[in-house]
This record gives structure tokens, C-alpha cells and sequence, in this order.
């Protein structure tokens, strides 16, 4: 296809961790800084000067708990003790109908629709790609025919012109009927843009975490010990062989209405699986050993030791897992794993879910 030198290139240059294999999917990099969506006026869901609306978002009370692990994740560690005051969060992903409504008041126009540039890339990248702008395109995963060694996510991942938010998988596919799934192909800015419209913030990665425990602690799963309690599946993940054949346990191959599952303890859904989701924060892989013991607001700056070291491109947290998690290849969906991708990345498994500051409830800590 067209694209295929661009993704084959960027998808070498931006191979992921063996831990985190399904995750991003962007490796393949959209447009660069500059190339984000257009600023949109803040406040046009909660209106202007009104307190942020909590409608749709649950209240996490303040409390301690252990962030990362020393288990699990090699970048996830030291496990540390982090106090965090109250917040609210949103119950469930932002949904397509939701998004759709922010587009229609805006206008805005997602990166994802935008041709991309080769001139928005660092010169080191862009040496390896085309001259010419590329038509708008975004990344969307495809099933290989057969068995593939799991170290080259190139196999699954197209570069697909035309896909976007409003077609998850291209041209001829759409948003009609899935309006209360979560919206896709999203990057960094444009999930930003829609929180700053809706007069509320990405969380931090700790907000993302001790929210996505649901006051559980020391557990594997944001909803306890055992993966299957009384054989049913908890969150939309992979079934099969991945990523050839997906057997459907869980009734999902790619996105699920937003709350399919059940909620975790603090009554959020789809903390786990469904969509990746964004959070403020950049990725250090040091953060963890030397952030402030109470609400780390994340590093002033991307920041790299491991494998994907020197990629060139500020890279940013998403956080639960997607549809294409399983434990054979990608266990994002563990509360304690921390996934990243360049923040100007879009795929059709990473969408996001916002954080107020608006007062706490009566009842509120
Ligand atoms: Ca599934
Ligand atoms: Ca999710």
C-alpha cells in the first residue's frame, strides 16, 4: 500500500518492548509537534465560568497506596507508596457519542484526518521516509493469516488511509451503531483538546493507577486475584491466538460499549481492556524512583533508558490495556503496566477518559 515504506520504517525505528508488545501500535508516529490539533475554547461543555460538570464521573475518594510493582513490569518498579487527595473521574472511556458532540461545537479536526508531513518529523526520521505529505491515515490492527513471531508488530499494524475516528477501520467502516463505544484514533492533543473543552484534565498517570485499583490493594487485577471469578471474563481482552484468531470468549473482537464489564470498586469501568487510554503524564523510566510522595504530577519531560531509548519523539503514558491484550503477548491490561507511545500516535485500540478538580461531594473526603 502507499504507505507501507513509512510504517515498515517508523515500525523498525519504533519496535516496542517485549512486555508491552500489543501496546501502542504507534510506533509508527503520526506528524510531529505543531502538526496538533487546532486549540479549541475551553469550557463549552460545563459553559463558560461554570464549575466543571461531574455528570458521568465518580468521585475517588483521597487515600495511600502502593504504585508499580516489583514483580512484574520491568519499568513499573520500585513499588512506592503514594498519597493522593479526592478527584473525580470519568465513569467509563469517552464514548464516540461524546466525542461527536465536542467535534459538532468545536469543529475541531483530529490529527488523525490531517495529511501528515515528513517536514514534522525529527531529521533522523525523516530521512527514512518519503518526501511527499502523505495522505491523512491512521493505524489499525489486522490479523495476520498465520502464526507470526510476536517481536515485529509491523505484521499487525496498517497504516490505513482514511481510517479515523469516525472509521475505525477505514473507509466503508463507521461510527453508526457504536456510539456508545469508546472513540478511537485519538492522539495525545486531540484527547487534550477535548478535556480542556469539557473543563477537565487528562489524569496523571497516579490518578490513573489508584483510580484504576478501585481501593483494591496488592491484587493482580483491578477487580481481585482470579482472573475468571466464576468463569466470566471481566474486561475485553484477547481470547486466542494472538494475533491471528480471536475466539471471542469475552463477546468482543475490537471495541465493546463503554461499561460492558463490570465496574471495579470505585464503579469505574473498563479500567481494564477495551481502549488504551491517555494520561497527562510523559514517560520516565525513572519517574518511579525519585517522584514526590504525594500526587506526582509525572516528569517535566520524556525520558528513556530502556529499549526504546533515543526514539527521538516525546512519548507519553496510556494506561489499561486494549482489546488486544492477552497474557501470551501483552499484559497491559495488569493495573501496575505502563505503556507509552509517541503522543502524536493513533490506532484504533487508544482512546481516553478525563479527571475534574471540581469540589468533592458532601459525603467527600
Ligand atoms: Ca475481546
Ligand atoms: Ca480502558
Amino acid at each position: 500500500m502507499r504507505c507501507l515504506p513509512v510504517i515498515v520504517v517508523l515500525l523498525t525505528v519504533w519496535g516496542l518492548g517485549p512486555l508491552v508488545g500489543c501496546g501502542s501500535g504507534g510506533g509508527a508516529a503520526r506528524a510531529g509537534g505543531g502538526t496538533a490539533g487546532e486549540p479549541v475554547s475551553a469550557g463549552g461543555a460545563g459553559g463558560a465560568g461554570a464549575a466543571p460538570a461531574t455528570e458521568g464521573m465518580v468521585w475517588v475518594p483521597a487515600g495511600t497506596f502502593v504504585m508499580g510493582t516489583n514483580d512484574g513490569h520491568w519499568n513499573a518498579s520500585p513499588a512506592h507508596a503514594v498519597r493522593m487527595d479526592g478527584f473525580w473521574i470519568d465513569a467509563h472511556e469517552v464514548t464516540n457519542a461524546q466525542f461527536a458532540a465536542f467535534v459538532e461545537a468545536t469543529g475541531y479536526v483530529t490529527v488523525a484526518e490531517k495529511p501528515i508531513d515528513p517536514a514534522d518529523f525529527p531529521p533522523d526520521v525523516r530521512a527514512h521516509m518519503p518526501p511527499d505529505v502523505l495522505p491523512a491515515s491512521s493505524m489499525v490492527f489486522t490479523p495476520t493469516n498465520g502464526p507470526v513471531r510476536l517481536d515485529n508488530e509491523a505484521q499487525w499494524w496498517r497504516l490505513v488511509e482514511g481510517a479515523d475516528w469516525r472509521h475505525p477501520e477505514g473507509p466503508g467502516s463507521s461510527i453508526e451503531g457504536r456510539m456508545d463505544h469508546p472513540v478511537v484514533h485519538v492522539c495525545w492533543a486531540d484527547a487534550k483538546a477535548y478535556a480542556d473543552w469539557a473543563g477537565k484534565s487528562l489524569p496523571t498517570e497516579a490518578q490513573w493507577e489508584y483510580a484504576a485499583r478501585g481501593g483494591l490493594s496488592g491484587v493482580t487485577y483491578v477487580w481481585g486475584d482470579e482472573k475468571l471469578p466464576d468463569g466470566e471474563w471481566m474486561a475485553n481482552i484477547w481470547q486466542g491466538d494472538f494475533p491471528v484468531t480471536n475466539t471471542l470468549d469475552d463477546g468482543y473482537l475490537t471495541t465493546a460499549p463503554v461499561g460492558s464489564f463490570p465496574a471495579n470498586g470505585y464503579g469505574l469501568y473498563d479500567m481494564s481492556g477495551n481502549v488504551w487510554e491517555w494520561c497527562a503524564d510523559y514517560y520516565s523510566d525513572r519517574y518511579y524512583a525519585r517522584s514526590p510522595d504525594a500526587n506526582p504530577p509525572g516528569p517535566a519531560r520524556y525520558e528513556d533508558h530502556g529499549p526504546r531509548a533515543g526514539e527521538g519523539m516525546p512519548m507519553r503514558i496510556i494506561r489499561g490495556g486494549s482489546f488486544l491484550c492477552s497474557d501470551v503477548y501483552c499484559m497491559g491490561y495488569h493495573p501496575t503496566a505502563r505503556m507509552y507511545t509517541t503522543e502524536d500516535s493513533a490506532t484504533n485500540h487508544t482512546g481516553f477518559r478525563c479527571v475534574s478538580d471540581a469540589p468533592a461531594p458532601p459525603d467527600g473526603e
